[in-house]
């Protein structure tokens, strides 16, 4: 009799275990999964979650670009460690578009991954890790949607060795060009004031650490040679807010 009660005994406690455990299974398959309310409609975004001492990203949370970016950065305010990762999925493609491993900067306070080039049009979803040498670990997530058809708002110049943009009146004219790879793209101030060019986010200016100028005074030229094909965003320094440009290389 003992015998029996014993076996029940056991066999509902094995019971509950596997339905607890399998519970906690199907609420982590289904946590990340935030974005219901964006299915809807394409260019809404679900919220951003950020990470333990984040400082910003490029491309930026809900930014809808006319390229594929030719990598994800993210900035932090402390020392990253192993096994922090970045992974890059999209809605059309559920696989990791995300292209090598995740690199820790030299000064350890951002990591990135380059994408596929043929990334297809589509919201993309990155979920990072950020560890730190304690050995935590913490989770953020943001969206950014590529959509090619965004290109007609590019002045086209492609099929030149240079390409010659002006930072006048407050802005770059053309604001946003569309080149072919291996286009030698300069800068001249027209303004009797100071604006350099850098390279999203600011003040990371780590998207693409090769398109970072000085300060640039009137008549002052700033150029670089775009070897990779993507999309650049960039801004002035000083008026970081308002003065924005993008080069489309292909
Ligand atoms: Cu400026």
């Amino acid at each position: 009799m003992t015998k029996i009660i014993l076996v029940a005994v056991v066999l509902l406690l094995l019971g509950g275990g596997a339905y607890l455990f399998l519970r906690k299974g199907s609420n982590q398959g289904t946590a990340p999964t935030t974005n219901q309310e964006g299915s809807g409609t394409s260019a809404s975004f679900s919220n951003s979650k950020k990470a333990a001492h984040y400082e910003s990203n490029t491309p930026e949370h809900g930014a809808i670009l006319a390229g594929v970016p030719i990598n994800v950065v993210i900035n932090f305010n402390f020392d990253l460690a192993n096994p922090s990762e970045i992974r890059i999925s999209g809605t059309t493609s559920p696989s990791d578009v995300g292209s090598g491993d995740t690199v820790v900067d030299a000064n350890k306070l951002s990591m990135r991954r380059a994408i596929r080039n043929d990334a297809p049009d589509g919201i993309y979803t990155v979920n990072y890790t950020a560890c730190w040498a304690d050995g935590s670990c913490h989770d953020g997530q943001f969206q950014f949607k590529i959509d090619r058809s965004l290109v007609t708002e590019f002045e086209d110049l492609t099929g030149k060795d240079e390409v010659t943009i002006n930072l006048k009146n407050f802005a770059f004219n053309p604001t946003k060009v569309k080149v072919s790879k291996g286009t030698k793209v300069i800068w001249v101030n027209q303004d009797n004031i100071i604006h350099t060019v850098n390279t999203d986010s600011h003040p990371g200016h780590n998207y693409f650490p090769g398109q970072n100028s000085r300060d640039l005074s009137k008549g002052d030229t700033y150029s670089v040679t775009f070897d990779k094909e993507g999309i650049y965003p960039y801004h002035c320094t000083p008026h970081a807010d308002t003065m924005k440009g993008q080069v489309l290389v292909e």
